[in-house]
């Protein structure tokens, strides 16, 4: 299959050494060699914005939100809820109230399993889902529909690792309640029309989830414009820290749900015979939030937006072509994921003949470059590809062609190691 070209154009305007300069973390060096981080799909490296503000907030502002009536927790909760705001309008959520704020992607999906799904779904009824999907936006459902003896069917790739629409669009026809559908492949890549696709299964009658968890730190995400019910995403693959999030629901669907856990916050009135539930979005985020870090994922998203999605995306988009060409010069590589850039996240699977992925990666390693090999939480694909587990270089907003010779030229060493 041949590669896609694409132009190099905003290579001018894209000033990754600039970008570069903001992660401290980028300046140090692994085995006394630069180091290379290629493993951005697992996590993502922090900027100095980032880790400002929470510092700041450490330092300077740190109470208890919503509860202090004193100046320094009304200026957290104030720090709090502005990052709210900026979560929402990057994903142009119509209303930050239906933005709620949790530790990681998997906590979102699992409010949607035992929240809505608990409520409005029953014995029989069909759930559809991907091969493609990570396990947190399968293992729910899967077990979810075992407990209640609902149905839970996947839909498969196809020879060019793209979703079958056949044969959605089958199973569509027996009218399932509830589509969960990833917006990005962690494993292969492949960013699937998710607009088409909801638009077909909201047609179908069926309520939609998208895992955005790989697509809002690359791409712009609209979720008016792609209609789902539900979007859910964690912060620390986006330059944020680790324990933030955010799950966004139709403010119908959220009001009507039950609470996913009861405690502080999370009430209006409590009496010993039974309680007021708060209004949204505090109905969902019961005990102390992990402030600091949603604070920080606001300045995670402010420097995103400084930089531009569309401008990250098409850096990436060109790192992504340029290792899929230095990938196709070696002997002995398979890389798997579509070659149409449309459909491509900057997301490397591949294999190499005669070592196994975890060797490999521990070779590459020593050369200074991190990537991840193993299932990628991705086993039922890891199956459908008939391999035990890939070798996977991540892509992200502060990578650079350089780094991308340094990952062929640590693999054509493995491969001389092996030889
Ligand atoms: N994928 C990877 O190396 P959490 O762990 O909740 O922040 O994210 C879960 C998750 C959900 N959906 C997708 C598409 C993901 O890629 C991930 C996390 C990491 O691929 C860690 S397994």
């Amino acid at each position: 299959m041949a590669t896609v070209k694409v132009s190099r154009d905003t290579r001018a305007t894209y000033d990754v050494e600039r970008v570069r300069a903001d992660f401290p973390i980028l300046r140090r060096r692994v085995y006394g060699k630069p180091l290379v981080y290629l493993d951005n799909a697992a996590t993502s490296q922090k900027p100095d914005a980032v880790i400002d503000a929470m510092d700041h907030v450490y330092r300077e502002t740190n109470a208890n939100i919503h509860r202090g009536v004193y100046l320094m927790s009304e200026e957290t909760t104030a720090l709090y809820e502005d990052a709210r705001a900026k979560i929402a309008s990057l994903i142009n959520a119509p209303d930050p109230a239906a933005c709620i704020m949790v530790r990681n992607a998997t906590e979102a999906m699992n409010i949607v399993a035992y929240s809505w799904a608990r409520r409005n779904l029953k014995s029989g009824d069909l759930i559809v889902g991907t091969i493609l999907e990570h396990h947190s936006n399968l293992v729910p459902w899967q077990q979810f529909a075992k407990q209640i003896g609902a149905r839970y069917e996947v839909v498969d790739i196809d020879d060019d690792y793209r979703l079958r629409r056949d044969q959605f669009e089958a199973l569509l026809a027996k009218k399932p309640k509830f589509v969960a559908l990833t917006h990005v492949s962690n494993g292969i890549g492949t960013i699937n029309p998710v607009a088409e696709l909801t638009a077909q299964a909201k047609a179908a009658g069926a309520t939609v989830l998208i895992d955005g968890a790989q697509a809002v730190p690359h791409m712009s995400v609209d979720v008016q414009a792609i209609g789902c019910d539900f979007y859910a995403f964690s912060g620390h693959k986006m330059i944020g820290p680790t324990g933030s999030g955010a799950l966004w629901g139709r403010r119908e669907l959220l009001e009507s749900m039950p609470p996913f856990l009861y405690g502080g916050d999370m009430i209006r009135r409590v009496t010993l015979k039974d309680t007021e539930y708060n209004e949204l979005p505090w109905k969902f985020e019961a005990g102390t939030s992990d402030y600091v870090a949603a604070i920080g994922l606001g300045a995670a998203v402010d420097y995103l937006r400084r930089i531009g999605l569309d401008a990250i995306h098409q850096h990436e988009r060109e790192l992504t072509v340029y290792a899929l060409e230095r990938f196709d010069e070696l002997k002995g590589v398979r890389t798997f994921g579509t070659r149409e850039l449309s459909s491509r996240a900057g997301i490397v699977s591949f294999e190499v003949e005669g070592i196994h992925p975890h060797d490999l990666a521990t070779l590459i390693d020593r050369e200074g470059v991190c990537v991840r090999a193993g299932h990628h939480c991705n086993q039922p694909l890891m199956d459908r590809l008939d391999v035990p587990a890939t070798t996977r270089a991540s892509i992200y907003l502060y990578n650079t062609p350089a780094e991308i010779d340094a990952l062929i030229a640590a693999v054509r060493k493995a491969q001389q190691v092996f030889a």
